[in-house]
């Protein structure tokens, strides 16, 4: 485990790389043995300080939860950040590629919760109950590493590439469709550039949150009821530069757009 003083500078160089987009080499390069702890250590500082400076937790992400983003990484395990309030961009809503570094984007199923999620052992029933709506999502992620190339450590402590999210489409109950077989089509001007199944993430996007509830647990938190959680994207994420209008229709749950500039 590495001591206070170093999970503090290293808090310290993801909050600058962040807030000035700016890229900065993976911190297993210097911290060989850092852990996975150590990583959530990291965001729990951020958090602090985000939080100190009036920034609002809106909810959690959940990443490298399909095999296509797993292939896509390199990492087989996945990872949860957090999502900030201010990352949340309104449906249509155009994105400047100021304070971005290369960013990706990926097309998710969001969860929203209305009443407390607690437990090793969530059961899919429970948590379709505690969930108030599900809706088409858009996370645009940006690895502040060098060339997006990182470890499953270090990309914790980047926040798991947290930069924007926007939900859209229309929020439904999530007993009103099959949550595991929702077709997913996303177009980059006009051109699909990923096709796929919501069974891509976990079998069942409500796994995603599932595993986060256990993981939460196991740090002794809960996930508390309204709760914007990404379930995690389902195909590889999209590069995408000034100028791109992106679009991801949803079977049965409507599309979401935004266009970068
Ligand atoms: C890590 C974040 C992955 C997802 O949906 O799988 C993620 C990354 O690929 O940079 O958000
Ligand atoms: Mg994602």
């Amino acid at each position: 485990m590495l001591d206070v003083a170093a999970i503090n500078a290293i808090a310290d160089a993801v909050d600058s790389a962040q807030s000035t987009a700016t890229t900065i080499a993976k911190f297993t390069d210097a911290h060989p043995d850092m852990s996975i702890e150590d990583g959530y250590a990291v965001q729990d500082e951020l958090l602090r300080r985000w939080e100190g400076k009036g920034r609002q937790l809106a909810g959690l992400k959940a990443g490298l939860t399909s095999r296509a983003k797993m292939m896509q990484m390199g990492v087989n395990v996945p990872s949860f950040g957090m999502l900030m309030k201010d990352s949340c961009y309104p449906e249509g809503a155009q994105i400047a590629m100021e304070g971005l570094i290369h960013p990706r984007i990926e097309a998710e199923i969001a969860f929203v919760t209305k009443h407390e999620l607690a437990g090793q052992h969530v059961s899919i029933e429970e948590i379709i109950r505690a969930t108030d709506f599900v809706q088409p999502a858009l996370e645009i992620i940006d690895s502040r590493f060098e060339k997006f190339k990182f470890d499953l450590v270090s990309v914790i402590t980047d926040n798991g590439s947290s930069a924007r999210f926007v939900l859209g489409g229309r929020p439904l109950r999530p007993d009103a469709l099959d949550l595991a077989t929702i077709g997913i089509v996303m177009e980059k001007n006009g051109a699909g550039v990923a096709m796929t199944s919501s069974a891509a993430v976990l079998g069942h996007p409500a796994r995603a949150v599932q595993m986060l509830v256990s993981w939460l647990h196991g740090r002794g938190r809960t996930l508390p009821g309204g709760s914007i959680v990404l379930s995690g994207a389902a195909t590889e994420a999209v590069p995408v530069a000034a100028g791109d209008a992106i679009i991801a229709r949803f079977q049965g749950m409507g599309s979401v757009a935004v266009r970068f500039v």
